[in-house]
């Protein structure tokens, strides 16, 4: 009688694999004329694809929830320093007054929110504030206007100054403004803009109901501009806006479908806020959150996956939970763009709890126009 194959699987957790498993990878797993490597499993583990259809996404979104966190930490750990935690400071430099209809935001002028409309802020004043978040630890800084657009105006001039200060003092710029031409794209690239935020906010069909003053493609187009430019491509979603699984499994196919994966994907909570259209909108259960993110790390294994908006009302144990799930990105400071945000020390004293350090700036390196820029002189 043929002696049945064995089969042994080695998983290990460490990063990078310890010298052991080096060793034990040399003698190979043999089954019936198969020879598995524990890389291997952990590489396919993490391979990057870019046709991942809506049943495969689906099936991992649906796992028993344990089964899916223990996945999506094996992926993240093979990928990334696992409990290094990059932190983002947003800051709203022009606040209110939006033409736009986006029905989760308290800036849309045309929803009665309280929030008052500021200008455009000047150059000094956001300077300080980035100072202000560098010492506290942040290595991004995301300057957010709520703007349809950008338009070739003084108002954009201004922005690229602010982008130029900030990169001056050693944080990664990110900037969300709304859409953007190529043109603009390349002048922010030129300024040293590191990354541009733009969500799909959520699936394709599900799009509509939320957003009817700009297209799903509108915002692809700005995403293209984007990455041409070679900055780093923030993108993601809002989860509570009232779609099914069905759209959050769709919006997160449009994202790892993208020709190149966002380097950062937000993962947003709505916060509701009275006046919008989406204020009465019931609280998103913890465990979808957590679904949401380990789906997103299992199918974009290299991105920065952000637990976003909505963290106010998670306790540290559910956090943790994320962190596990494959979170390595948070925004940090006591509010987001109009509202609150945990703070700074309670944060810190997360950060304590759950072993989690803060990742440095430019640890990915530079972007890629300023790579090519480089490489020229
Ligand atoms: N005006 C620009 C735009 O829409 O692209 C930039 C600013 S806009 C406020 C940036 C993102 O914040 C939105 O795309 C949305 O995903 C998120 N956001 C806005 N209001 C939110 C809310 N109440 N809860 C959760 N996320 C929200
Ligand atoms: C993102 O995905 N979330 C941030 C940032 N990108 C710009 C914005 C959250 C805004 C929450 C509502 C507010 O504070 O106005
Ligand atoms: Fe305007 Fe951006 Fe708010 Fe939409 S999300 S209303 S575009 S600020």
């Amino acid at each position: 009688m043929p002696t049945p194959p064995a089969v042994i699987v080695v998983v290990s957790l460490d990063h990078p694999p310890s010298l052991k498993l080096r060793r034990a990878m040399k003698i190979s797993i043999t089954g019936e004329n198969q020879i598995v490597s524990p890389f291997q499993i952990i590489r396919d583990m993490s391979n990057i694809r870019h046709n991942w259809t809506r049943e495969e996404i689906g099936e991992i979104y649906e796992r028993p929830l344990l089964s899916l966190v223990m996945d999506a930490a094996i992926v993240h750990k093979a990928n990334h320093v696992f409990g290094e935690v990059q932190i983002s400071s947003l800051l709203s430099i022009k606040t209110g007054g939006c033409s736009e209809d986006c029905g989760y935001c308290p800036q849309a002028a045309r929803y009665h929110t309280g929030v008052q409309v500021q200008a455009l802020m000047k150059v000094d004043d956001v300077l300080t504030a980035a100072e202000n978040a560098k010492a506290g630890g942040a290595s991004r800084f995301c300057m957010g206007a709520a703007w349809r657009e950008v338009r070739d105006n003084r108002d954009f001039d201004r922005v690229l100054e602010m982008v130029k200060e900030v990169n001056n003092i050693g944080m990664e710029v990110c900037c969300t403004l709304g859409m953007l031409t190529q043109y603009q794209a390349e002048r922010l690239a030129e300024a040293g803009l590191y990354a541009y935020n733009h969500n799909i906010d959520t699936s394709e069909e599900h799009y509509s109901e939320v957003i009817t003053t700009r297209t799903y493609d509108d915002r692809l187009n700005t995403l293209e501009h984007v990455r041409k430019a070679g900055i780093s491509v923030c993108s993601g979603g809002i989860i509570g806006l009232g779609e099914t699984d069905t759209d959050r499994i769709g919006m997160l196919q449009t994202l790892c479908n993208l020709p190149q994966h966002p380097e950062s994907v937000p993962i947003n909570v709505l916060v509701p806020v009275a006046g919008t259209p989406l204020a009465n909108n019931g609280r998103v259960p913890f465990d979808e959150l957590v679904r949401m993110i380990a789906t997103a790390r299992i199918v974009m294994p290299h991105s920065a996956v952000r637990l976003s908006a909505g963290r106010l009302e998670l306790s540290v144990a559910e956090q943790a939970m994320c962190f596990m799930a494959g979170a390595n990105s948070i925004f940090a400071g006591d509010k987001l763009l109009t509202t609150p945000n945990p703070v700074f020390n309670a944060d810190m004293e997360m950060f304590k709890t759950l072993g989690l350090t803060p990742k440095a700036a430019f640890a990915d390196g530079q972007p890629k126009h300023k790579q090519v820029a480089d490489a020229m002189q």
